[in-house]
């Protein structure tokens, strides 16, 4: 039995894996295994030799399967450590940004936009893209028959032949926003407006899908002088000069009464766009006096509230201040023209940070 004992404890401790584990249990203690056979002799012993022999079998059994458990673990521990070895993974390196995605020069322009107008006071709002009828040209004083219903270029939602309900359409301005806007939350009220909007037309110069910004302010004794001010904030904010002038065009709009298109100074010397000087004006925005109509159809009284409005083209904007060259460009995902053009991820644009570095 001691020799049993002593082959079974030397080959547990020398096993390498759970399968030679294995075919040491069935050899030594298995239905037929080694120990199992001397069991099956105590019947043929006398009482007395059986009963010195029992103990020490059953001894003997539980000693090996001991071992076999003990030395199991011990496998496992040692499979363990040795993968910990090769999988190790130092959780503290700084991360490494192969490849990180950059910031679109439109949503760029829109945070910048957006942070000098928040600097102002103006709150943002945002709106559906796809709007009823009434909130893209009614409300804004532009009935049914008005050619710039035409000259937007509207896509109109698809409808059931006889369906007869006003026509939804894909927003040709976020002007409708700003309905909204006065709708929930009346005067006094200043807010921005920017997103997506729609018209069909596509050239050097138009895309289907392009992004304005408008923005609003009404208030009691606002005039153009107010507009006037804030716009020459905005442009020197944007543009990141000390100085500009700016040009009122009288123009016309149906939301607006008086209208005016705005030009700034600027020189193109040697094909660079210069800002604030120089003996050429181009046209950044249009703007005006909300029309007494539109504010009454946002439900305020015009009789005593007032309000100026403007409206500007998001990616004509990142064009001029990035000198961009091609408009498709911008929504072709390109990546090349996205990691030339595009700005860094958590670069947030803000006034006292610098907007655009
Ligand atoms: C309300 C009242 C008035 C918004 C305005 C313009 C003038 C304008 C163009 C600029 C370039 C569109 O992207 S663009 O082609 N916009 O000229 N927008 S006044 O007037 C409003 C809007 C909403 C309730």
């Amino acid at each position: 039995m001691d020799d049993l004992r002593d082959k079974y404890i030397k080959l547990i401790s020398e096993a390498r894996d759970e399968a030679a584990l294995e075919d040491l249990r069935v050899q030594a203690v298995g239905k037929k295994g080694e120990v199992s056979l001397k069991m099956r002799e105590l019947g043929k012993m006398t009482p007395e030799e059986r009963q010195a022999a029992g103990p020490k079998l059953n001894a003997l059994k539980d000693e090996i399967n001991s071992a076999l458990t003990a030395k199991k673990a011990a496998l496992a521990d040692a499979a363990l450590d040795e993968r910990l070895k090769t999988e190790w993974l130092d959780v503290t390196l700084p991360g490494r940004p192969r490849r990180s995605g950059t910031i679109h020069p439109v949503s760029q322009v829109t945070e910048e936009v957006t942070a000098i107008f928040a600097d102002m006071g103006f709150s943002v709002a945002e709106g559906p893209q796809i709007e009823s009828d009434w909130h893209n040209f009614d409300a804004l004083n532009i009935p049914g028959h008005h050619p710039a219903r035409a000259e937007m270029d509207t896509f109109y939602m698809h409808r059931e032949e006889g369906d007869n309900r006003p026509p939804h359409v894909l927003r040709t301005h976020t002007s409708p926003v700003q309905i909204r806007s006065m709708e929930l939350a009346g005067a006094p009220l200043r807010v921005i407006c920017p997103g997506r909007v729609y018209r069909a037309d596509y050239d050097q110069t138009h895309t289907p899908m392009f992004h304005q910004v408008e923005g609003l302010a009404v208030d009691t004794d606002i005039s153009m002088a107010n507009l006037k001010w804030c716009l020459e904030e905005f442009v020197k904010a944007f543009f990141e000069v000390d100085a500009v002038e700016l040009r009122f065009r009288a123009s016309h709009f149906p939301f607006t009464e008086p209208s005016a298109e705005v030009d700034i100074r600027c020189s193109w010397e040697g094909g660079t766009l210069k800002i604030g000087e120089g003996d050429d004006w181009m046209e950044i925005l249009g703007s005006g006096m909300v029309h007494p109509k539109v504010l009454m159809a946002g439900n305020i009284d015009p009789a005593y509230w007032q309000g100026f409005a403007f409206g500007i083209g998001i990616d004509r904007l990142a064009m001029l201040k990035y000198g961009i060259p091609d408009l498709r460009a911008f929504f072709d995902s390109d990546l090349r023209w996205l990691r030339h053009y595009g700005f860094a991820a958590l670069d947030v644009p803000t006034l006292h940070g610098g907007l655009s570095r």
